[in-house]
């Protein structure tokens, strides 16, 4: 048994590695560490809210710091809205910069915006330095609103 063990060891060695080497390089892009508790959230409106445009929002963060886009201190981001989005953007690269992925790139933690009336999504979604969110991501809950 004594010399049977070593040699289990040489074969995982020997025919695990050209497995690991075949496997294709991940392109993601780096990604930025955020505490296990971290958390984004709207302070404002309330899921379920009835609103009239123009309305405020303004969000909330627990756990980490907002800071400019491009500053790299640990533990900071920041915000992203999400306006009717279904299907979320990757995590592993930027998130997009269109009318429904807002970027707060100053470190806003507010803003007013305008939608056209009827039932809206929102969602807020953390971005590094490089606006990709972090690992793991820091996203709030998905709310409703109505506009009238
Ligand atoms: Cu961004």
């Amino acid at each position: 048994m004594l010399k049977i063990a070593p040699f289990c060891g040489l074969l995982l060695l020997v025919f695990g590695a050209p497995v690991h080497a075949q496997e294709p390089a991940p392109a993601a892009l780096p990604r930025t560490a955020a505490p296990e508790n971290a958390l984004t959230y709207f302070l404002s409106p309330a899921d379920g809210a009835t609103v009239t445009s123009p309305f405020t929002i303004r969000f909330g963060l627990r756990g980490m710091g907002v800071a400019p886009a491009g500053v790299t201190t640990a533990n900071t981001g920041h915000h992203h809205l999400l306006i009717d989005v279904e299907t979320l953007p990757p995590d592993n690269l930027p998130i997009p910069n269109d009318a429904n992925h807002r970027h707060f790139g100053l470190g806003q933690t507010e803003t007013e915006i305008t939608l056209p009336p009827g039932q809206h999504t929102l969602q807020l979604v953390l971005g590094d330095a490089l606006h990709i969110p972090h690992q793991p991501p820091v996203r709030s809950e998905k709310i409703t609103i109505t506009v009238q």
